[in-house]
Formats: C-alpha cells, sequence, structure tokens
C-alpha cells in the first residue's frame, strides 16, 4: 500500500432501506469492501469502516403508501433487517447506522445552510408535475409514462430503467401519478440546485488528470460524463420525507436524497468517532476510498466531490472509487421489484452456517470488470470442487496426518530436500501476488492467490507420499509434515479477509497464537510442538436437493411475476351482439405440427376440426415444440379469409393468451370436447 497514508476510511454505499440485502449488493460493495477492511486491519492499518442505511428518497414513501404504514415503519422493518444479515454475514462495520438518525439530519442540514449561505446555490423557479388529486408534487418516481428516448411506456420520472437515460419527470411523454394515476397538471415551484458546471475543470483535474489509476469502467464513465458537460443539478424535492430544507419559506420542502445520503458517510464517521471523526475526513494524511455499485458514480465522483469542494473547510475527495458492474442472477438482472435475488436473509437461513460459502463464490464470480452471473449450480460445484476437494481437502489431511504420526503435535522438521525448500519458497511469491492484488482491488485474483497455497499444500502431498514414505523413514515423514503444517498456517492467515470464519476455526485448530499478516510467507510460522485440537471439516459438500430447492423457487417467481407485472389493456370498445356472433369460433384436435422452415416464428397445424382437415399457421415457434402440441385441443376462428404465410395457406387462426413478456399459451377446453365443437 503507499505509504503516505497514516489512515483509510472505507465507506460503503447506504442500502436504500425499502428492501432487503441480496447477492447483488453483496458482489458489488460489501463483500469486497470488507475483504478489504479486514487485510489493513490484520496489516495493523488505521481503518475505520463505515456503513448505513439509506432511509430517505420516494421508493420508501411509495412502499409506505401501498402498505398503509408510515415510511418510519419501513425503514425500521428494513434497517433491522439489514443490519442483522450484515452482522451474520460477518460485514466487519465499524458503525452501520442510518439517516434518519438525529445526528444525520444536523449534519446534513448544517451542510445544506453552509452551501446556502456561501451562495453556493442557485434558486430557480421551474414548472413541475403536480397531482391534483393527491394534493403533492410528483417528485421522481412519483411519476411514471413514456421515455422520450426508448418509448419505454413504464419509465419513471428520473429515470428510464429499459434505456438507462436518466430524465426530468417532465421529459415524459404522457405522465402519470404512480399515487393516484391521474394525469399530472404543471405548477411552479421554487429549487435550489448545485451548480455542477462550476466544479467542472476542478474535477477533470482531480478524475481525468489525477486519478488515472482508477478502474476503467470508473474513470470512463466519469470520463464520459464529463465531456458531455455538467448541469446545475436540483438538491430538493417538494416531499414530506426527508431533511427539511434548513431555510425560511421552504416548508414542504426537503433534501434530495442524493444529497442527504453521501452526507451520511460523514454522520456515521462523527457518530462513532465524536472527536476525531475529522482526521478522517480533513487530515491529507488519511485516505477515503468509496465501495459503490456502477449505478452510483456519477453521486460519487461528480456531485458528492462538488458538493465537499463547494463546503470547503479541508474535506478531502475520495482517493479511490472501486465501482464495480452488476452481477445477475441465472442470466437475468437482479430486481428487487420483481423479487428476482438471492436475498441474505433468506440465504443466512436456507444455507445455516455457510457463510463462507457465499463469501467465496461471490468474490471468486464478482463482477470486477463486467456483469456477471451468479448460478446456483456455480455456486454448488464452487463449494465441491474448490472449498470442499481444494481448501478443506489439504487442511485436513495436513491435520489428520499429523495427529495420526505424531499425536496432533506438529513435528520438529529434520534437514529440508528441494522439494520442501522450493514449496516453502512459493510462499513469499503468492504473499506478493496476494498483495498486489489486494492493493490494487482485484479480489478475485487476491483469493485465487489465497487459494494457491492450498493447491500447493495439496500437490506437496501428493508429491511426497507422507502415507508411504511413513513405513521406511519417520524423520523424513516428520520435515514433510512440518512443512504441509506451515503451508496450513499460511491459509489461516490469507484466507482471514475472504472467510473470516473458517480462518478462525482453523485457527482454532491450529493453536498457534497469534498470526500476523506478517507472518505470511513464513516457512516456520508455526512452532515444532504446538498441540493441534482435533481435526474439524471446514467445509461439507453441498448436496443436489439444496441447490435445486432454490432453483425451483426462482422458477415459481418467474412464473408469479409473469401474472404480477401484466398490467391489462383497456376494455375495447363495444361490440354488439350480432357481429360478435359472426366470428365462427370452434375447437379442433390437432393432428400435425411443424416447423414452418425459414420462419422462426411460425408454426404449421393440420387440425382436425369435426369436417375435414385444415391447415392453421400461427406465430407461437418460440414458445412451443411442435411435438408438444400434437393431440391436443384448440380454439380456433373458422371463419377467416384464408391467408398466404410463407407461401402456405392459412384457413384460420388459433387463439392464444398473450403474457406479460409477450409470450403466448395456446388457449383450449378445459376438459376434451368432439372437435369442431364451437365456442360462444
Ligand atoms: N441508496 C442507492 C443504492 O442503494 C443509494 C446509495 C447511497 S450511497 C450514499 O443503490
Ligand atoms: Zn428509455
Amino acid at each position: 500500500m503507499d505509504k503516505k497514508f497514516k489512515r483509510t476510511l472505507i465507506t460503503t454505499a447506504l442500502p436504500y432501506a425499502n428492501g432487503a440485502v441480496h447477492i447483488g449488493h453483496l458482489a458489488g460493495v460489501y463483500v469486497p469492501a470488507d475483504i478489504y477492511a479486514r487485510y489493513l486491519r490484520s496489516r495493523g492499518e488505521d481503518v475505520v469502516m463505515i456503513g448505513g442505511s439509506d432511509e430517505h428518497g420516494v421508493p420508501i414513501t411509495i412502499k409506505a403508501k401501498a402498505e398503509g404504514v408510515t415510511p418510519q415503519d419501513v425503514v425500521d422493518r428494513y434497517h433491522k433487517i439489514i443490519k442483522d444479515s450484515f452482522e451474520e454475514l460477518g460485514i466487519s462495520f465499524d458503525i452501520y447506522s442510518r439517516t434518519t438518525s438525529d445526528i444525520h439530519s444536523a449534519t446534513a442540514s448544517e451542510f445544506f445552510r453552509r452551501l446556502y449561505d456561501k451562495g453556493e446555490f442557485v434558486e430557480k423557479t421551474s414548472m413541475q408535475l403536480y397531482d391534483e388529486k393527491a394534493g403533492q408534487f410528483l417528485a421522481d418516481r412519483y411519476v411514471t409514462g413514456e421515455c422520450p428516448h426508448c418509448h419505454n411506456e413504464r419509465a419513471y420520472g428520473d429515470q428510464c430503467e429499459a434505456c438507462g437515460t436518466s430524465l426530468n419527470a417532465t421529459d415524459l411523454i404522457n405522465p402519470k401519478s404512480a399515487i393516484t394515476g391521474n394525469t399530472p397538471v404543471l405548477r411552479e415551484t421554487r429549487h435550489w440546485y448545485l451548480p455542477l458546471d462550476k466544479w467542472e475543470p476542478a474535477l477533470r483535474k482531480w478524475i481525468l488528470d489525477g486519478h488515472k489509476e482508477w478502474k476503467t469502467n470508473v474513470y470512463g464513465q466519469c470520463k464520459s460524463w464529463l465531456d458531455l458537460g455538467l448541469q446545475p443539478r436540483a438538491v430538493s424535492r417538494d416531499l414530506d420525507w426527508g431533511v427539511p430544507v434548513p431555510v425560511e419559506g421552504a416548508e414542504g420542502k426537503v433534501l434530495y436524497v442524493w444529497f442527504d445520503a453521501p452526507i451520511g458517510y460523514i454522520s456515521n464517521t462523527k457518530e462513532l468517532l465524536p472527536d476525531s471523526w475529522e482526521r478522517y475526513w480533513k487530515d491529507p494524511e488519511s485516505r477515503i476510498i468509496n465501495f459503490i455499485g456502477k449505478d452510483n458514480i456519477v453521486f460519487h465522483c461528480i456531485v458528492f466531490p462538488s458538493m465537499l469542494m463547494a463546503y470547503g473547510d479541508g474535506y478531502q475527495l475520495p482517493d479511490n472509487v472501486p465501482a464495480n458492474e452488476f452481477l445477475n442472477l441465472e442470466g437475468d438482472k437482479i430486481s428487487t421489484s420483481r423479487n428476482w435475488a438471492v436475498w441474505l436473509h433468506e440465504y443466512l437461513r436456507d444455507f445455516e452456517g455457510k457463510q463462507d460459502v457465499l463469501r467465496y463464490v461471490l468474490t471468486a464470480a464478482a463482477p470486477e470488470t463486467k456483469d456477471n452471473d451468479f448460478t446456483w449450480r456455480d455456486f454448488q460445484a464452487r463449494n465441491n470442487n474448490e472449498l470442499v476437494a481444494v481448501l478443506g481437502n489439504f487442511v485436513n489431511r495436513a491435520v489428520v496426518l499429523t495427529h495420526k504420526y505424531f499425536g496432533g503435535k506438529v513435528p520438529a522438521a529434520g534437514e529440508l530436500l528441494d522439494i520442501d525448500k522450493e514449496a516453502l519458497a512459493e510462499l513469499s511469491t503468492i504473499k506478493r501476488s496476494l498483495e498486489d492484488a489486494l492493493d490494487t482491488f482485484h479480489f478475485r485474483e487476491a483469493l485465487k492467490e489465497a487459494m494457491n497455497i492450498a493447491r500447493l499444500g495439496n500437490r506437496y502431498l501428493q508429491e511426497t507420499e507422507p502415507w508411504k514414505v511413513a513405513k521406511t523413514d519417520m524423520d523424513r515423514v516428520a520435515t514433510i509434515l512440518n512443512t504441509a503444517m506451515q503451508l496450513t498456517a499460511n491459509i489461516a492467515i490469507a484466507m482471514e479477509p475472504f472467510m473470516p470464519f473458517s480462518a478462525a476455526k482453523l485457527r482454532k485448530m491450529l493453536n498457534a497464537g497469534d498470526l500476523a499478516w506478517s507472518d505470511l510467507g513464513g516457512g516456520s510460522i508455526i512452532a515444532a510442538g504446538t498441540e493441534l485440537s482435533q481435526p474439524e471439516l471446514l467445509f461439507e459438500k453441498i448436496e443436489d436437493e439444496a441447490i435445486q430447492a432454490q432453483i425451483d423457487r426462482l422458477a415459481r417467481i418467474k412464473e408469479e411475476n409473469k401474472v404480477k407485472s401484466f398490467k391489462a389493456a383497456p376494455q375495447a370498445e363495444d361490440v354488439d351482439f350480432d357481429t360478435f356472433m359472426k366470428a365462427d369460433l370452434r375447437v379442433g384436435t390437432v393432428l400435425e405440427c411443424r416447423k414452418v422452415p425459414k420462419a422462426d416464428k411460425l408454426l404449421q397445424f393440420l387440425i382436425d376440426d369435426g369436417l375435414e382437415k385444415r391447415t392453421i399457421v400461427s406465430g407461437i415457434a418460440k414458445y412451443y415444440a411442435p411435438e408438444d402440441l400434437v393431440g391436443k385441443q384448440v380454439c380456433f376462428i373458422a371463419n377467416l379469409p384464408p391467408r398466404k404465410l410463407k407461401g402456405i395457406v392459412s384457413q384460420g387462426m388459433i387463439l392464444s393468451a398473450e403474457n406479460a413478456d409477450g409470450s403466448l399459451v395456446v388457449i383450449g377446453p378445459s376438459a376434451p370436447v368432439a372437435p369442431g365443437a364451437q365456442v360462444r
């Protein structure tokens, strides 16, 4: 690590307290931050790790309204779930607080007031959407409508999730209030804006010239924001949930959640260290590292730094912002609202005692440079093939053999042969690579290096075969097992930042006293004569049933979502009965069904319609395998004029219902009927 820093303040994005924490949050932010914090601590560095819940913002108030409770009820509930589950996973926050604390409102309020007094804001009047029925302005997510860019009909007032563009509510085409469903009207309101354009030259210099070492995804995003040119951003909202704007005449207005949330890092440091918090924020010999996900980059690299510069008073800007990309789940984007996630508190319930397995898998598959996918099969394979078969296996063999041949006492080594020396020498190479990777936030790589000690150990035992040597030369066995125990002790040190629970278990097994990070790489760090405890398995195999249960759960959610996310179309215009009766709807039995060549959507049916056999072409090839439909009964319109599709004359149309995702389900009778039966 860069020697010029005396201490490190690690911040982690404050999760919104309107839902639990899921594996995407963990892989993106909390596991890497915790690895880093534990690493620095084990090196004896002065480090503070800050976390907390983000308890303001519109989504929380929408959830509260939907449930008929207060926003405070919502955040109390989720703050507890989040805090408890982080703790159980071993995320070693020095403080995990919340933005509804008194110290936070006071800090955020003072921050705003100082900027206001310094003339750092621009005050502007603008037309905003107002719901007359609800009697309130519609900030951010309170409005939905059509995205002006990609025409997604369910864009929010602050962002279109389909194309990723950030929006102003007034940009939406055909806006609707999320509270009443009404079409809002425009009404004049006054807000405070932070002129980001003022800070653009300073930001350019700080990031583009000064931090070329940042991760390319972070640097690149900053550069494209800066190249687009920065605009003033509103930092207040017309809302009744949040930190009130501390200015006369600002009744009914609160600080925008993205103004107050990053100040939460400061308030939480203050709460933890009332007397010394400023050292971490203002001393040039301290450094600040912000762990976040990629959707938060602009706020941490552009907005919050501008706020800090505007505030002045010695506040330091972050030294690094190692943002990660996104983790997907079984090929689909993780989504709180669609319940498409693995929730930490549920994982901890379903896989009791397996905290380290999740930490391991999320690090090994972390989305460090690009989006990555979590699958339950991969989770199982990494546990069984890596943690059990490589790490657990080596440690267990080393400890069991020491018990078998030396009564559990680490034997003294005799003369080292080349093979022993080489194994021990490799430890220092691994240590160097491991530290390089950790220092530069390459945690996947770092974990691989830590695991390499176990791989080395397995290879060593395989080659030295102490169980064979034991028949002839116990002195040699002593040297081999001493070496194996040195490797094991090194593992106990190296794995601590990644898998603290197993590392603690291993340390207990080794009884080796204090093993410090500075011992890592050493070839005599566990003394001869040390009495090992009874061997205990560090990891156990995860069986197919446990994995299948999770896969089944996700399949159920997928089905539920098809129904839940469905928005029924408005009812069509009336049709008179006689007109309706002109449509000749019938049931037919599918005799044959095959794909239409060179048309990936079409299936060609031969239907027994009770009178003769008729051919119908239908656009459902994406949703059915042709053979699955043979023998089924379907509903069709018999009296449509024949139509030619890809050279085939289609005599009618098969009826199907459309799911929210556009997939089609063929409609048929709920019990068999005679082919040709009419439907009315
Ligand atoms: N709560 C957004 C998020 O959870 C926001 C982070 C605040 S960090 C100061 O993605
Ligand atoms: Zn869009």
